[in-house]
């Protein structure tokens, strides 16, 4: 088993801290994003798609999209919980984990794809779609921060899923200057109580 990943990039590092949440050790293999090693037809052959990370089994299958590989760990090392217990809570940390990557960390990304020299001849560019993606990500924030006026982590009173992707989202906007606001206390509170785990470091 092993992980093709891109040390820099936000998607990997979800993948990273869920395992270190977790104390599991899995070998990873660097794969050069910046000289578009994914692009080319030898790991479109792991991934079609080109992106990382990619989870490669002993059997040879391979997952991609970082929470399908999430999901599979969770399945075979349930402790600590990260997609919730039973029900109600599971449903709810989907909601949220769902929430938060559509509506913030793939407007963030969006900032930083759409205009930035980086995807240049990778994908198509739109840079006013990347100003409108940045203006919703802020709007975004703002929700954020009143939605966890009344809740430790953004599922409930558990740490999960949501929290690690809220949280890699929000770092990966400094490159489009997206912040959290001196006056989003609940955020601020929030990012200070999930990047003090030892796992933000991973
Ligand atoms: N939906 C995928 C996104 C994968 C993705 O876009 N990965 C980025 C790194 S964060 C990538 O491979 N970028 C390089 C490229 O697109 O050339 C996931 O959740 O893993």
């Amino acid at each position: 088993m092993k992980i093709y990943e891109a040390q820099a990039a936000p998607n990997p590092r979800r993948v990273r801290v869920f395992l270190a949440e977790k104390g599991i050790q899995v070998p990873y293999e660097q794969i050069d994003i910046g000289k578009a090693v994914n692009r080319q037809p030898e790991f479109r052959k792991i991934n079609p798609l080109a992106g990382v990370p990619v989870l490669e089994l002993d059997d040879g299958a391979h997952i991609a999209e970082s929470v399908a590989i999430c999901r599979y760990f969770e399945e075979i090392h349930p402790a600590p919980p990260l997609f919730g217990i039973g029900a109600r809570e599971r449903a709810l940390v989907e909601m949220w984990q769902r929430r938060v990557e559509l509506y913030l960390f793939i407007p963030i990304a969006d900032s930083f794809r759409q205009r930035h020299e980086f995807f240049k001849g990778r994908i198509r560019q739109v840079p006013e779609y990347a100003e409108a993606q940045r203006q919703n990500a802020e709007e975004r924030l703002a929700w954020l921060d009143a939605e966890l006026a009344n809740r430790r982590f953004i599922a409930g009173d558990q740490y999960s899923i949501a929290d690690i992707t809220a949280m890699v989202g929000i770092d990966f906007g400094r490159v489009s200057k997206i912040a959290i606001q001196p006056g989003q206390k609940n955020l601020a509170r929030w990012h200070a109580e999930v990047s003090a785990r030892p796992s933000a470091k991973a």
